[in-house]
């Protein structure tokens, strides 16, 4: 029996407050209202970025569903929807793509100005929510809310991908995938035969590895504090990993004698200040490019030596590496179906969703690259 139009009750996990277990509740999801979708979620990832509203890190609006790295399938379209049907598989996307703003319309911006991304109110597009649990109505996490058997999106923030596609490994485009990938790719450009430097193994940092060495780097370093994750690094394409605390001088020092003056492009996977200036000091004066991959810890600023930057550095960062998101998004999906990149080795835990705060603890123990949640 059709659901369209019709409220729905599902399992949700929902966050009341901050440092908490996620509570896995009976909610009650709205029908799409005009240009929205509603989604079944058939898989979801779980992100850092998750886990840092869980931890208070980052400041969202309590209660809310989280999740926002996922591959579902329509269940119904709000009038006016015409790029989505009832029974495509899709991809949530965090960052929009409405097309129509400044952003949207400049050939390099992605981060598109319908993002909830700065302002975090943690509502749908038209200011107001479509989920409610015990009477509450409860907050969307950045456009997406994942966490869920069924969620509700703004048209521009979902991309309809092929109908073959897996979606308990797709779903990592979502996010961490796509983020890691598109930030060698297309914010740094990575060059063919070039040398790089990846500060942070984790999902995200094997993911620039990744995309380093799809864009022909001939040196990829991976730099992290836990050597456990050197073996994926390299099965992924490091040639090579150091340990800043093998020694006693200060890692970029480290790099720039490995590399002979600098590498030609370093990217930050850890979400430090620290670690960013040192990425930024590995590069190479006159040409280095440094990318600022990790989330920036809240209310913290950098002070650094401005000469890197008057030596001809450069230093960028970008959202969702990058990617224009319904554009990409699809492409990104057929590419991986191509075998033009793996996900296999990224996805280290699948449970149930009911076990979801057992893959929170696996990301905090360090223990996961990606648990992927199954509906
Ligand atoms: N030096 C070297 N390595 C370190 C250090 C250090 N001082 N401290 C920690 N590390 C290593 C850890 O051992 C770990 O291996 C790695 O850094 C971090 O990995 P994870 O698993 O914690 O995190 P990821 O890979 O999932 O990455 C998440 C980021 C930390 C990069 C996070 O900021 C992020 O998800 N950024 C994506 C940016 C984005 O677009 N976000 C929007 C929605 S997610
Ligand atoms: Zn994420
Ligand atoms: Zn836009």
């Amino acid at each position: 029996m059709s659901t369209a139009g019709q409220v729905i009750r599902c399992r949700a996990a929902v966050l009341w407050e901050p440092k908490k277990p996620l509570s896995i509740e009976e909610v009650e999801v709205a029908p799409p209202k005009a240009l929205e979708v509603r989604i079944k979620i058939v898989n979801s990832g779980i992100c850092r970025s998750d886990d840092h509203v869980v931890s208070g890190t980052l400041k969202f609006p309590f209660p809310v569903i989280l999740g926002h790295e996922a591959a579902g399938i329509v269940e119904s379209i709000g009038e006016g929807v015409t790029t989505v049907k009832p029974g495509d598989k899709v991809i949530p996307l965090f960052t929009p793509q409405c097309g129509k703003c400044r952003v949207c319309k400049h050939p390099e911006g992605n981060l598109c100005l319908k993002n909830d991304i700065e302002a975090l109110n943690g509502v749908l597009q038209d200011g107001t929510s479509r989920f409610t649990c015990r009477g509450q109505a409860i907050h969307h996490f950045l456009g997406t809310s994942t966490f869920t058997e069924f969620t509700v999106v703004d048209e521009d923030s979902v991309a309809r991908i092929d109908a073959a596609a897996p979606l308990e490994k797709v779903c990592l485009i979502g996010c961490g995938f796509s983020t890691g990938y598109g930030s060698a790719i297309r914010v740094a450009k990575v060059t063919p035969g070039s040398t790089c430097a990846v500060f942070g193994l984790g999902g995200v940092g094997l993911s620039v590895v990744v995309g380093c060495r799809a864009a022909g780097a001939a040196r990829i370093i991976g730099v992290d504090i836990n050597k456990d994750k050197f073996a994926k690094a390299k099965e992924l394409g490091a040639t090579e990993c150091v340990n800043p605390r093998d020694f006693e001088k200060p890692i970029q020092e480290v790099l720039v004698e490995m590399t002979g003056g600098g590498v030609d492009f370093s990217f930050e996977v850890i979400g430090r200040l620290d670690t960013m200036e040192a990425a930024l000091a590995s590069c190479h004066m006159g040409y280095g490019v440094s990318v600022v991959v990790g989330v920036p810890p809240g209310a913290q600023k950098l002070t650094f030596d401005p000469i890197l930057l008057f030596n001809g550095r450069t230093w960028k960062g970008a959202v969702f590496g990058g990617w224009k998101s319904r554009d990409s998004v699809p492409k990104l999906v057929s590419d991986f179906m191509a075998k033009k990149f793996p996900l296999d080795p990224l996805i280290t835990h699948v449970l149930p969703f009911s076990q979801i705060n057992e893959g929170f603890d696996l990301l905090r123990a360090g223990k996961s690259i990606r648990t992927v949640l199954t509906f």
